[in-house]
């Protein structure tokens, strides 16, 4: 799927399956994206993948992946690079207000909207049709994570910021953010209040949202409430999970030998 087919998609309200590569392993990227998630977010921030994984990572996914990449901070050097090598979106984690967004998009646009400095030494590649330069903004998705207080106070002007797409709800850090007593509870009414404030100011300014969750009534939930791309999980957290299932059932086997 390209950017464009993806952006087609949301606006036919037929939300999108992501997940989390964690790993930094191109052959679990493969099988992930192969067996059926048809998206992914590639995680520099917390995950086990450095510059130097992100290549082989990318080219192991299967073409129609669309494949957004979490830069560790706030650093117009990691979204260049990450645009360079191939991904087709960049999402900025914990941005606290929209001065900060207008610099992350303005690092993954090139002038005149942007600063990105010319060199896409892998992405140019992956253009089918024609040039990449003359269509690199069509074919981008510039994404923030509202995950702390401070945006969600400044939600209206980050959703405002033109040349950004999509706000990525990270209710893990927003619910430390919020100080509240449990972390990504999607029965908390203060978190339940935020996510509707962003959906609210999303669409307001015609922006996508996107929302991480780790169970599958709460990946219902988050469909339900109208966001567009559904985040679930991670390749690590479903193998500790698979892991820990498949223990507990064959401990129970053997030992009713
Ligand atoms: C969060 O929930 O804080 C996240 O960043 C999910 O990836
Ligand atoms: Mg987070």
């Amino acid at each position: 799927m390209t950017i464009p087919e993806l952006k087609v998609q949301f606006s036919e309200n037929k939300p999108l399956l992501n997940i989390l590569l964690s790993s930094g392993d191109p052959f679990i990227a493969e099988i992930t994206c192969r067996l059926g998630f048809p998206s992914v977010m590639v995680d520099m921030q917390h995950g086990l993948q450095h510059t130097d994984k992100l290549f082989p990572l990318l080219q192991a996914l299967p073409d129609e992946t669309i494949a957004l990449v979490r830069i560790p901070w706030n650093d117009p050097a990691a979204a260049m690079k990450a645009l360079d090598a191939g991904a087709d979106g960049v999402i900025c984690p914990m941005v606290n207000n929209a001065t900060e967004v207008h610099s992350f998009v303005e690092a993954c646009q090139y002038p005149p909207n942007g600063v990105r400095s010319f060199g896409p030494i892998r992405r140019q590649f992956l253009n089918k049709r024609g040039d990449y330069f003359a269509q690199a903004r069509e074919n981008l998705l510039t994404a923030v994570m509202i995950e702390t207080s401070q945006a969600l106070e400044d939600i209206d002007a980050i959703a405002a910021t033109e040349g950004l797409d999509l706000l990525f709800v990270g209710p893990f850090d927003l619910s430390v953010s919020l100080q509240r007593p449990e972390r990504a509870n999607f029965k908390d009414p203060v978190l339940l209040d935020a996510l509707q404030k962003v959906l609210e100011a999303a669409k307001k300014h015609g922006k996508y949202t996107a929302i991480f969750t780790v169970q599958e009534a709460d990946a219902k939930f988050a469909a339900e409430l109208g966001f567009n791309m559904v985040s679930f999980s991670s390749d690590i957290g479903l193998y500790a999970q698979t892991i820990k299932s498949v223990v507990h059932q064959l401990q129970d086997i053997i030992s009713a030998k």
